[in-house]
């Protein structure tokens, strides 16, 4: 990591241009939680509402071009996206195997991680197992152990890189741990060691097929990361600017990716399509559809996967796994009815007329192609989706160090500071 050269240009910034105004904040943003609003830095990517998201200024398309593959014209490695997010730069096929190695050689997990999760009844769920996981891993951190000896802050990022990946290397391991608990009468797979990260995962899972090997690698590349604002991502941040170790910060990162309105949507999704399934039949009609997305808006539910805080048009992410679907699993009939939701949703929601985006986001896709290669237990799909976003927000909290970015302390008023303030100002 060029870490010298990026704080002389954060301190340029500062220095040259501090005084700068990126907007004005108005009274609907305070109150409608903060969108539009820019507040944080974030280095390892940028969201367009338009285009989508930029991983280190390369699209979902380019990176499937330039990122090193398993196979041939094969879905890029997510390690090679790891390498991407935390140096800028684009890796070649060596250095993505050597950090598979890498990561495999950090991977050995602790006894007392599965005791703690072997603690929580079975009934609960994979979110919450999961992210016990996590807390118990962090009693091998080795940014608190530093913090506690009295290490500079010049030094921070380094016991952070430390455990953010033996933290994004451990990780498959505690979720297939708990799927297995979950699902498969706690029959655990070991690892095998000469798979890549994704694979491995897929195959500690108890899923081989070269097919499921390659949807896991575009799976774990996509989910990563989406800019600093979404609640997953802010909350990492957010808490690490305590100086709260990695495993503390992405615990808390996991516990706002577990909400409906964000990762478990994607469980929801699957649930909901099943559920559309189940009382119309598989020959399902567009009228038919119709009905059903009006019967769920009516009911005053959202439709899963549609809609986003900040994108204005389809998520990339779900075009890239159409593309996936339209290669793979074109008959599928689950797959089939993504698709006919795609030409029924957007309508009925902008007919709604106040939400602001119709189209789908990635959510709305990942369920119904982790269904067809068998992992079909829509509640652990979060899971899935928190293993990946360790990569993007470890990549940025070991960035929040280097650059010794400050306590995050917004201010905030209340709504009789606001009416008074409103009043002076139309006086
Ligand atoms: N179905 C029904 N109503 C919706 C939907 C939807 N898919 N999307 C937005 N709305 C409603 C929203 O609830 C709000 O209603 P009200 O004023 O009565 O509270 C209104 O439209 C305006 O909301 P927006 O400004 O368009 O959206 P916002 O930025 O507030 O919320 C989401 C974004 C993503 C929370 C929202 O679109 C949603 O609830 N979508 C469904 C859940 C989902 O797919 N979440 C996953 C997002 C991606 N991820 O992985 O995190
Ligand atoms: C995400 O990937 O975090 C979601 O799309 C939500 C967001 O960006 O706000």
């Amino acid at each position: 990591l060029n870490a010298f050269k990026e704080q002389d240009r954060l301190k340029k910034l500062k220095s040259e241009h501090g005084k700068v105004q990126l907007g004005n904040i108005t009274v609907d943003m305070v109150l409608g939680g903060m969108r539009g609003m820019t507040g944080m830095l974030w280095e390892t990517s940028l969201l367009d509402p338009e285009e989508g998201i930029r991983f280190r200024g390369l699209s979902i398309p380019e990176c499937q071009k330039v990122l090193p593959a398993a196979v041939k014209d094969g879905e890029p490695l997510p390690e090679g996206l790891l390498w991407l997010l935390l140096t800028g730069k684009v890796p070649t096929k060596e250095q993505v195997d050597a950090l598979s190695k890498e990561l495999l050689s950090r991977s050995t997990v602790p006894g007392y991680v599965y005791k703690a999760i072997d603690a929580l009844p079975v009934t609960a769920h994979p979110m919450t197992q999961f992210t016990t996981g996590v807390m118990a891993l962090q009693v091998d951190s080795e940014f608190q152990k530093a913090y506690n000896k009295g290490m500079p802050k010049t030094k921070f990022w380094e016991p952070t890189y430390e455990d953010c990946l033996n933290l994004i290397s451990r990780l498959p391991q505690v979720a297939s741990y708990v799927y297995r608990r979950i699902f498969k009468d706690g029959k655990a797979i070991a690892a095998d060691n000469t798979l890549d990260y994704a694979a491995n995962f897929s195959h500690m899972l108890g899923f081989d097929d070269p097919k499921m090997l390659e949807l896991m690698r575009l799976y774990i590349t996509i989910h990563t990361d989406h800019e600093g604002g979404n609640v997953s991502a802010h909350t990492g941040h957010l808490v690490g600017s305590a100086l709260s170790d990695p495993y503390l910060s992405f615990a808390a990162a996991l516990n706002g990716l577990a909400g409906p309105l964000h990762g478990l949507a994607n469980q929801e999704v699957l649930l909901w399509i099943k559920s559309v399934m189940e009382e119309t039949g598989s020959n399902i009609t567009t009228d038919q559809l119709k009905e059903y997305v009006w019967k769920t808006l009516k009911s005053g539910k959202v439709v899963p996967g549609y809609g986003h805080g900040v994108l204005r048009n389809t998520d990339p992410r779900y075009s890239c796994q159409r593309e996936f679907a339209l290669k793979y699993l074109p008959e599928d009939p689950l797959f089939q009815l993504v698709s006919k939701l795609y030409e029924v949703v957007p309508p009925i929601l902008t007919e709604l007329g106040k939400v602001k985006n119709p189209w789908p986001n990635v959510d709305a896709h990942s369920g119904v192609l982790l269904n067809h290669f068998g992992l079909t237990e829509a509640r652990y799909y979060t899971v899935l989706f928190g293993v990946s976003r360790s990569i993007g927000i470890g990549s940025q909290l070991i960035w929040d160090r280097a650059l010794g970015l400050p306590l995050e302390r917004p201010k905030s008023v209340t709504m009789e500071w606001l009416e008074n303030h409103c009043k002076k100002v139309a006086a």
